[in-house]
């Protein structure tokens, strides 16, 4: 089921037709209310009517988190304030917060947007959706509840926290579908075993998981715990929440709705755009948004783009799952490694949990790397021996595949700290210089 047939299947060319129109109208409006974006033209001497086809958007220089730290809170706002129906902020952890605003007509288009990626998940209006993202300034509540809510489920407004009671809503009002993120998703189903609440015994059947990295490895360990077809959504405060794109059915790449945003992939180092297929940056402009438009955002998130059409009719173009961030890349005595590249390591391993935690730290001048990870209840009983090999195995496997030597420490069940909303898997200790 599609919840916008006609624009979910739009032909190529009139996906890019709609597009330049679209682009052409942003500039516009930023050129004539924003002075950030319109500083920026005329320091380039071009007008936004010099923007004829889409290629000509490479013109423009990127757009920033800074650059939006910079202008906190109001200054990249393209309505008056009288104009504008709710802001959403970020949280704010890697520094100053960023606020975004929505116009009445944004608000629909998030709910709509949203309400796409529930239905390419396969939610339909006779389903009851356990929303567990945060509600609040985060994006993710609001958000996944709008769209819910607008393909005309029934929405179970939960929020973050209160994990075992949620395990026993989730049994007692008979949700089908789960929205929170994929770490807190385990922690809920991890309180229901707790309490003889099996997800599996239950009516549930999708979970739409989003809001941090998580491994395909990790999709399908999940799949199976809870007895779900579990999906991938994506979206960014700064461009909008969950709503930007998600897997459909056959869960070969996020589907990013291209009628509303424009999707580059950039080398992060050199800026250059590249080809379709290779893993770089993502960057979107808005084409539609009102309140907070902006143009080539850096979104530090890493994927690659495929144009290729998919079996579920949709046209729009699909993302590969993220590799994780330009800013979470670990430099660990010279080699790159990314915390997801450890993550599908350890979640290939039968014998250990998804809880983990990678603690960065320096002895001297090295730099030091240590895999905490959590063992199943089976592991930890079992004889020594076993826990050795386990730990020997998955220090080999690190060395092999990441190229760098880790320290593995295997946990006892439920020692790691679990989130309500995004897990963290990374502390780095080492000082900052
Ligand atoms: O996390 C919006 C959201 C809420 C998306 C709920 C999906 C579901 P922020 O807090 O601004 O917004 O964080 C955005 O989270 O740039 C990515 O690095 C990461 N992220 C979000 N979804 C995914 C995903 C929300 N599916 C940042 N896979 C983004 C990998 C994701 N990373």
């Amino acid at each position: 089921m599609l919840f916008d047939i006609k624009n979910e299947t739009l032909p190529r060319e009139e996906i890019r037709k709609v597009q330049l129109v679209r682009l052409q109208q942003t500039c516009d409006r930023l050129y004539n209310t924003v002075p950030f974006y319109r500083k920026r033209f005329d320091e380039l001497g071009i007008k936004p009517r010099d923007i004829r086809t889409l290629d000509d958007l490479q013109r423009i220089p990127f757009t920033t988190k800074q650059d939006l730290r910079n202008h906190y809170p109001y200054g990249l706002f393209s309505v008056p304030r009288e104009h504008l129906a709710r802001v959403h902020a970020s949280s704010g952890t890697t520094g100053q917060a960023v606020v975004v605003g929505y116009t009445q007509r944004d608000l629909k288009n998030f709910g709509d947007l949203a309400a796409r990626c529930m239905c390419a998940s396969g939610v339909t209006p006779d389903d009851i959706v356990h929303v567990a993202y945060g509600y609040g300034l985060f994006t993710g509540g609001l958000g996944a509840h709008d769209g819910a809510e607008a393909l005309g489920a029934m929405v179970v407004p939960a929020s973050g926290g209160a994990t075992r009671r949620q395990a026993q809503l989730i049994r007692d009002l008979g949700a089908t579908v789960l929205a929170c993120t994929p770490s807190f998703a385990l922690h809920l189903w991890e309180a229901g075993m707790e309490q003889g609440i099996n997800f599996r015994d239950l009516p549930l059947k999708i979970g739409v998981f989003g809001g941090e990295p998580w491994s395909s490895t990790m999709r399908h360990s999940m799949e199976e715990k809870m007895g779900i077809d579990a999906h991938n959504i994506y979206g960014l405060s700064e461009i909008m929440g969950p709503g930007v794109a998600i897997d459909c059915l056959e869960h070969t790449g996020l589907h990013l709705w291209e009628d509303h945003f424009l999707a580059e992939i950039i080398d992060p180092v050199t800026g250059e755009q590249l080809p379709e297929g290779e893993v770089g940056e993502l960057v979107i402009t808005t084409l539609t948004k009102e309140g907070s438009p902006l143009l080539r955002y850096r979104t530090r998130d890493l994927t690659s783009i495929d144009y290729s059409p998919c079996r579920c009719g949709r046209t729009h173009l699909r993302l590969s799952r993220f590799a994780g961030r330009t800013d979470d890349m670990l430099i660990i005595r010279g080699v790159n490694v990314f915390p997801q590249q450890i993550e599908k390591l350890l979640m290939s391993n039968e014998g250990v949990s998804p809880n983990y935690l990678i603690v960065v730290d320096r002895q001297g001048t090295l730099d030091t790397i240590e895999v905490q990870v959590e063992v199943t209840e089976s592991t930890f009983h079992d004889q020594i021996g076993r826990m050795q090999k386990l730990q020997k195995d998955l220090q080999e496997n690190i060395k092999e595949f990441c190229g760098v030597t880790a320290k593995v420490r295997l946990m006892e069940p439920h020692s790691i700290a679990r989130s309500g909303g995004k897990a963290t898997r990374v502390v780095d200790n080492r000082p900052k210089d």
